[in-house]
């Protein structure tokens, strides 16, 4: 056996052991929604965790035990720093001194819907600077198929260590649902998949001392993939049954009660709810990764172009709705108060990112309706570059038409059913009530 094969099999050797006794010392690159949570599990299972990330309040908040993720709570959190087994620095010479290294920085799209690739190549610059001998290195943020391969790995093969002896690469998708009560980081399964057999072993062997369920595939690629098949799938069937409801719309079809209905045939379906559009940082952005790189390879991802433009649309058939609701009660949009509940994308949750009540606030006031809101998750918000903070839900009663975006848990449906002039529900919240001042999508 040669010298540096001899020596390849030490470095293996030597990672797996320490992986295996769980001595490596791990680093989480973005500690986010998805890398905070990575941190925890590796830090829970016994490893020295060094979280990295260029957010000065985030490190401060995680050196003192104070968790900025919903689905961390500081009693998990502060044992884990006090004990020592998690750390946090904004400085990436800690690199040197770690063996793997986890990637999870956010991969948004520009406006012109290219993905946006700085997170990923930024981190990768500085990982790259500090690299070593004997790291094993996960990219876990949602990218383009290839990105691992084409992107990430030259960079890592300029220090002149060969991937799959000297070092190790993988990809392996984040599956994080914020909020979700049952399914967590360390009960989700994990996809991994590597630049070599033994890269994708490397991977296997690392996620398995942390996570319950580790699901090896055979490239980078693959693994890419499958996440940009999982939430492709999701915003195709919101698009779909988006389309539905307009066709229903115009039929003078309950959609509701056909969904309904259809979900009850136990196996072959899966139901999915038209909404006023598609809002987050994942369903309506990883989808457009991939026709993005089908586009380069001269194929044109159809079904994600017309889903995409059936989605877009919905703000402006909610729009519709609401003035033809009006128009029936005799008032135009203009000077007309509207009432929104719940502008979050979606229910029981914070975040405005791509938030379809945006769109939605923001075609009424361009038509000349006068805009409140009550979201008792989200206090302010920027609409056409003015502020707008949330009023008591009892402001519907001073509407002249009230819109239900985001079905939040916490309103009161009865009351406001009870106090409102006109609602247009585009979310069937109000399933239960009969009332001629309901409209649905
Ligand atoms: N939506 C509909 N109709 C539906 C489902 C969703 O209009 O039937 C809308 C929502 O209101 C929201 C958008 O689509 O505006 C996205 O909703 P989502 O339920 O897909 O929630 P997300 O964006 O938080 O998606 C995440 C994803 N998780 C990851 O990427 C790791 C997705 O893969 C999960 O399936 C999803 O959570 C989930 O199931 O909660």
């Amino acid at each position: 056996m040669s010298d540096a094969l001899i020596a390849s099999h030490a470095t293996a050797g030597m990672l797996e052991h320490k992986i295996l006794e769980r001595r490596a010392r791990v680093g989480i690159v973005g500690l986010g929604y998805v890398g905070l949570p990575l941190a925890v599990e590796f830090a829970r299972a016994g490893f020295t965790v060094t979280g990295i990330d260029i957010s000065p309040e985030k490190i401060r908040r995680v050196n003192a035990g104070d968790s900025y993720v919903g689905d961390i709570p500081n009693s998990t959190l502060g044992p884990l720093v006090e004990s020592g087994k998690l750390a946090a620095t904004t400085d990436f010479s800690a690199v040197l001194e770690l063996d793997t290294i986890n990637i999870c920085v956010p991969t948004p799209l520009r406006k012109t819907k290219d993905p946006d690739m700085s997170y990923i190549v930024s981190a990768c610059q500085e990982v790259a600077a500090h690299f070593h001998a004997g790291m094993l290195v996960i990219l876990e943020s949602t990218t383009y198929p290839g990105t691992t391969d084409e992107l990430v790995l030259p960079m890592l093969a300029k220090s002149g260590l060969q991937v799959g002896t000297d070092f190790f690469l993988c990809f392996s998708p984040e599956r994080v649902d914020p909020g979700n009560p049952r399914y967590q980081t360390a009960n989700i399964p994990k996809v991994v998949g590597g630049v070599t057999p033994a890269c994708t072993e490397m991977g296997r062997l690392f996620y398995s001392q942390a996570l319950e369920h580790v699901v090896p595939v055979s490239s980078t690629q693959v693994a890419e993939m499958v996440k940009l098949l999982e939430n492709t799938f999701r915003m195709i069937n919101i698009g779909l049954v988006n389309e539905l409801a307009v066709m229903c719309g115009h039929m003078g079809i309950d959609v509701w009660e056909v969904i309904d209905a259809a979900a009850t045939k136990p196996f072959g379906f899966m139901p999915f709810y038209p909404g006023p559009g598609l809002g987050g940082h994942c369903i309506p952005i990883d989808p457009f990764y991939l026709s993005w790189k089908t586009r380069q390879a001269g194929i044109e991802a159809r079904f994600i172009e017309l889903a995409g433009y059936i989605n877009g649309q919905m703000p402006h058939f909610v729009v519709d709705k609401v003035q033809m609701a009006l128009n029936q009660a005799g008032k135009p949009v203009m000077r007309s108060h509207i009432h929104i509940m719940g502008v979050a994308y979606k229910r029981n949750i914070d975040d405005l990112r791509e938030s379809p009540a945006l769109d939605v606030m923001m075609l009424l006031e361009r038509r000349g309706a006068r805009i409140t809101y009550s979201d008792p998750w989200v206090r302010t918000l920027r609409l056409d570059g003015g502020e707008l903070t949330a009023a008591p839900e009892t402001t519907a009663g001073e509407a002249d038409c009230v819109v239900i975006v985001t079905d939040h848990s916490a309103f009161d449906y009865a009351a406001l059913v009870e106090r409102s002039r006109l609602i247009v529900d585009t979310r069937n919240a109000l399933k239960s009530f009969r009332s001629e001042k309901i409209v649905r999508l």
